[in-house]
């Protein structure tokens, strides 16, 4: 009897001693975010698309959460991945508009953020894929020593980047704080202000382009496309744009390989689908609907690898999944890619009015899908009012750290598949005008500006008369109730204006 007590009594103690390590097992699972550029909320068959076929990226609505009300914080990709990282909207800050390739570092080194937090939480953290964050001190990097600060200052133990995006100079990957394969011999020039060096650009030398530019992007000709700014010298360090979806999902796989046995966090920021579009000859012609859908299948393959390895080494349960994007659809966003004339039919707006650069939520609302195996249910489809602004503090959260983030809220639950959160959504147009979504309603702030962008064909939401939008009956944006329901509009007026004086 006295043997049996002594028995139970160890044994007690025993699972007492283990129940931490269990539970820690599992609340700290593995965090990826693949945050795709410029993918609409039409691009995806889960979502909808016909015309297009993304099984890879479905399976994760499948095996999880398919938001249909989820946002970006903006409707370009600086802004919006500086507020996702930092939990800060971007228009609190200056210099977070759209940056040069040889912009500084706009993160600040000195504030915590997400990679750090996860970092602190004992993450192993990595990104992989487009940066477009700046890089190095002020007046920018030197591109040819050591490239900081950068990733590695705001809490990524690992980087392998692109500096800012396919159509801006310089055309190199980088991993940690060196540019690949750079020829000490042949040093890297950049120049956002003038051509330097003799090297053939798109302007003068269109005949030896193998995709011409449809505007803007009329630079330094890389591998057969010219882009943003000059560049000289780097030869052998620069990128084959067929190459690139290959080269970011294979660092992508090799840093889930290396950290599968401890808490991991892999910020994929694909280059797909934003231009220049030059798939690997494997996806041309593939979709049927020209370059642009052949990306969009490209990064499909991506997200089926990443999907893959975390199966092959046992860990799809335990992975919080996160796939997104950082701002709505563009078709035509500089290249003569015939994107726009082999459309046929397909809708990457979905019915939303604007796209990429717009106040209307064509600009913002993004396709969003979270998996979970562990937590979350197959199969859902969640409603619920969801901003990017929120992961950060979500993920703080669900890793137990304190953090003070400005304006990142824990939506933990909604993240999840649980109820609504968030009261309200707040979205920066390209050129600062806002949108806010409160219930049923939107409110667009008046101010100058076109129209609409006749280059890449996009009704931007600029008005001089304040806009007011009931999104419940009309997601397209069409009626103004501005005039008709003067208390909503003071209401969201104010509301705006509280966040901004917050
Ligand atoms: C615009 C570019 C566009 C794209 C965008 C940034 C021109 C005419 N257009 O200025 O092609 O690069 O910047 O896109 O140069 S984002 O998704 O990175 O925000
Ligand atoms: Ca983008």
């Amino acid at each position: 009897m006295l043997h049996r007590f002594k028995f139970l009594f160890l044994a007690s103690i025993g699972i007492t001693q283990l129940l931490p390590l269990v539970c820690k097992a599992q609340s700290k699972p593995n965090i990826v975010i693949i945050y795709t550029d410029d993918l609409g909320v039409g691009d995806i068959s889960a979502n909808g698309a016909t015309k297009v076929k993304t099984p890879n990226i479905d399976r994760i609505a499948n095996q999880g959460l398919r938001f249909t009300n989820a946002y970006a914080t903006a409707a370009t990709c600086t802004p919006s991945r500086f507020s996702l990282l930092t939990g800060k909207y971007a228009w609190r800050k200056s210099g977070t508009n759209i940056a040069p390739g040889d912009a500084a570092l706009i993160i600040p080194t000195k504030e915590e953020n997400m990679p750090l937090m996860l970092q602190k939480a004992g993450y192993q953290t990595a990104v992989v894929g487009k940066w477009h964050l700046g890089l190095g001190p002020a007046g920018g990097p030197a591109w040819n020593s050591d490239i900081k600060p950068g990733p590695l200052e705001v809490g990524f133990n690992y980087s392998f980047i692109m500096p800012a995006t396919g159509d801006r100079v310089p055309c190199v990957y980088m991993e940690n704080y060196r540019i690949v394969d750079l020829d000490p011999a042949d040093p890297i020039t950049v120049s956002y202000k003038e051509k330097i060096g003799n090297e053939p650009t798109g302007k003068e030398n269109p005949e030896l382009l193998k995709l011409n530019y449809s505007h803007g992007h009329d630079a330094t000709i890389i591998n057969g496309v010219s882009r943003i700014g000059w560049m000289t010298g780097g030869k052998k360090a620069r990128w084959v744009d067929e190459d690139m979806a290959d080269v970011f999902t294979g660092r992508a796989v090799n840093f889930i390989e290396k950290n599968a046995k401890n808490p991991f966090f892999l910020y994929f920021a694909t280059q797909d689908i934003h231009v220049p579009r030059v798939p690997h000859s494997r996806f041309v012609g593939k979709s049927g609907m020209g370059a642009r859908g052949d990306a969009i299948l490209q990064l499909d393959w991506s997200v089926g690898e990443v999907l893959k390895t975390l199966d092959r080494l046992k860990i799809t349960d335990n992975t919080l999944l996160i796939f997104t994007s950082d701002n709505g659809a563009v078709v035509d966003d500089g290249y003569e890619d015939r994107a726009v004339e082999l459309l046929n039919g397909h809708t990457p707006s979905g019915i939303l009015r604007g796209g990429k650069y717009s106040a209307f939520d064509g600009g913002t609302k993004i396709p969003m899908l979270v998996s979970w195996p562990a937590k979350i249910k197959s199969g859902t489809v969640s409603n619920a009012l969801f901003s990017q602004i929120d992961i950060y503090a979500s993920l703080a959260a669900l890793t137990g750290r304190k953090i003070s983030a400005q304006d990142s809220r824990n939506s933990l639950s909604t993240l999840l598949g649980g109820k609504i959160n968030r009261e309200f959504v707040i979205q920066q147009a390209v050129n600062s005008t806002f949108g806010i979504i409160q219930g049923d309603w939107k409110y667009i702030s008046p101010g100058p500006g076109p129209a609409i962008n006749p280059l890449v064909n996009i009704e931007l939401g600029n008005n001089m008369k304040p806009q007011l939008y009931n999104l419940k009956n009309d997601a397209g944006e069409r009626n103004n109730l501005a005039e008709q329901n003067p208390e909503v509009l003071k209401k969201l007026m104010a509301k705006l204006e509280s966040v901004k004086n917050y």
